[in-house]
């Protein structure tokens, strides 16, 4: 089948904040319709959608009730229809999210799941009695806090959930329930939906015997010890392969927490018949702290080079990659991997620039392509995250300064990412004629997608210029990639060769001027300056380069 995913720029809508068309303050589906002309000037090709589906909203959605009703707060099943037909009009691709490592606790399965009286559901989920105590299973803990288990009388037993207590995790072991999973899936893709992005797919299979964490692991990440990239995982997922996947000319992409480079290549390998690409975490993890995600520590450029090349050297082997600086779980990109002060715009740029010019399959993040940096709220009332809201009571309760706290979540919280889209300078932004679900940063009257369109160097027109290049020139798609002065501490430079083209790539990731000197080996020609973010660059790329605060350069060869 024709691979058009390793062509394509995906561009991730976060429905409930991208744009309201009924002015109830949350963003829905005539609001991506509308702004579809905006997506087609961006260039991109397909969007995924975060989860639309019919959500009690205890995570965002990431908690669905039925897999087979759109949320009403979003629209209704025609306004997904017109939505995936206007896209597809305009050469533009719809995946969605597929959530199926858990569902709802309001989900039909899981109410008749905890009936006493055995029905097709009770093996739906995973269940296990307590130990002679009454205590839980085993020591895993959650991701959002508290045991991994929770207590249900009518069944006096305990069931699974690695996320809320609202989202019991589904037995995969129980091949009816993979089945009813695989029939929800051809629904959609027979409605005409390109592919699934699959969140948590590495912790679909758990060990069986359900054992306790080592005390090394932190708590509310224990259960990774049992569950990812657990036994059956591939099983299933060449199972669904085989029923579903195959079937369809589609783009699948795997979210796969604790999962190593050489680990994903089980997943994406050409021949394993699994999935095209996963999304890596550890560029995720280089600003954890002791406190893991809740901690004020900085990446390092050096361990960054490092996480970046070995994915692309990995994934080149047998597989593709796919690129990211942030997502809806993420803070901004630009606030943590940039400068979102005084070379707010150049990082922005730049992050572009690196991430762009790489090998794999990019994902642009809502608002990332105007350069949107985290929100300052300044009161805890301010976030809505269960994620949010959780760590920052345990902060607390260890004892940390409210003022220590706040600054916490505002480098790390997800909120960050999910304050509404900035459309223009008008009231909420142009998001929404009523007060948004979530705070909007507060910089919106001047960084918004109005005034980046009008302006001919802005991050947006940027962005336009870095996925015109990926169409125009096949060396941006297939190059190999390799790294070059891979021991500088302020640049991250490398080279992509692809038949008879050569693309440089050099960026600063410092906010003062460096003396580069590109460790290329005799070039035959002169590299040319394809784009840069900014006016004066150098034109062609000599033995030394003087950069400036975050400068960014793409030179090109053709031999
Ligand atoms: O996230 C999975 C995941 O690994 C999270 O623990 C993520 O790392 C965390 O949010 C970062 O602190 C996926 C979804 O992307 C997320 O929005 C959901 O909350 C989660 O699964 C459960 O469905």
């Amino acid at each position: 089948m024709n691979k058009w995913w390793k062509s394509a720029i995906v561009y991730q809508i976060y429905p409930f904040s991208f744009k309201d068309s009924n002015g109830d303050g949350k963003g829905d589906l005539k609001g991506i319709i509308q702004k579809l002309p905006y997506l087609s000037k961006l260039g991109i090709n397909v969007i995924w959608l975060n989860p639309i589906f019919e959500s009690p909203f205890i995570d965002n959605g990431y908690d669905i009730s039925d897999y087979y009703k759109i949320n009403p707060i979003l629209g209704t099943m025609n306004d997904f229809t017109m939505l995936l037909n206007k896209a597809h009009s305009l050469g533009i691709k719809i995946i969605l999210d597929l959530v199926v490592n858990h569902t709802s606790n309001e989900h039909k399965w899981f109410k008749e799941s905890c009936k006493k009286e055995k029905n097709k559901y009770t093996n739906f989920y995973i269940w296990k009695k307590g130990k002679s105590d009454g205590s839980p299973p085993n020591n895993w803990g959650s991701t959002f806090g508290g045991s991994a288990w929770e207590y249900v009388p009518s069944r006096d037993m305990y069931y699974l959930h690695l996320f809320a207590k609202e989202q019991p995790d589904l037995n995969w072991e129980n091949p009816v329930l993979r089945n009813s999973i695989y029939s929800m899936m051809k629904y959609w893709l027979d409605i005409g939906i390109d592919g699934f992005r699959m969140d948590v797919i590495s912790l679909i299979s758990k060990k069986q015997d359900f054992p306790d964490a080592p005390v090394d692991y932190p708590y509310n990440r224990s259960y990774y010890f049992g569950s990812s990239n657990g036994p059956r995982v591939h099983e299933f997922i060449r199972e669904m392969n085989e029923k579903v996947l195959s079937k369809y000319n589609i783009m699948t992409v795997g979210e796969t927490p604790n999962t190593t480079s050489e680990q994903a290549l089980l997943y994406v390998g050409e021949n394993r018949k699994e999935l095209n690409m996963v999304f890596q975490f550890d560029h995720m993890h280089l600003d954890y702290g002791i406190n893991g995600k809740y901690s004020t520590t900085h990446y390092k450029l050096n361990e960054l080079k490092q996480v970046f090349t070995e994915w692309e050297e990995c994934m080149n082997k047998d597989g593709w990659n796919s690129l990211y600086w942030s997502n809806h779980d993420q803070p901004r990109a630009v606030t943590r991997f940039g400068n979102d002060s005084t070379y707010r715009f150049e990082s922005a740029k730049m992050l572009g620039t690196l991430l762009h010019m790489m090998k794999g399959t990019p994902f642009i993040y809502q608002g990332e392509e105007i350069g949107m940096k985290n929100p300052d709220y300044k009161s805890i009332k301010e976030y809505k995250d269960v994620e949010a809201i959780s760590s920052y009571k345990s902060l607390k309760l260890s004892g940390m300064k409210e003022t220590k706290a706040l600054n916490i979540l505002h480098l790390k919280a997800r909120d960050n990412a999910r304050s509404p889209m900035q459309w223009d300078k008008s009231i909420n932004s142009g998001f929404s004629t009523s007060k948004p679900w979530l705070k909007l940063c507060d910089d919106y009257k001047d960084v918004n997608v109005k005034n980046e369109f009008n302006e001919e160097k802005s991050v947006l027109n940027h962005y336009i210029k870095l996925i015109k290049l990926r169409k125009k020139y096949p060396v941006v798609v297939f190059g190999d990639y390799e790294i070059i002065n891979k021991d500088d501490s302020s640049v991250y430079a490398y080279i992509r060769k692809y038949k008879n083209e050569e693309l440089i790539v050099i960026c600063s990731l410092v906010s003062n001027n460096v003396l580069f000197r590109p460790d290329v080996g005799k070039l035959s020609t002169k590299p040319k300056l394809l784009l840069s973010n900014y006016s004066d660059s150098e034109k062609f790329l000599s033995s030394k380069v003087e950069l400036k605060p975050y400068e960014a350069m793409i030179y090109y060869i053709n031999n």
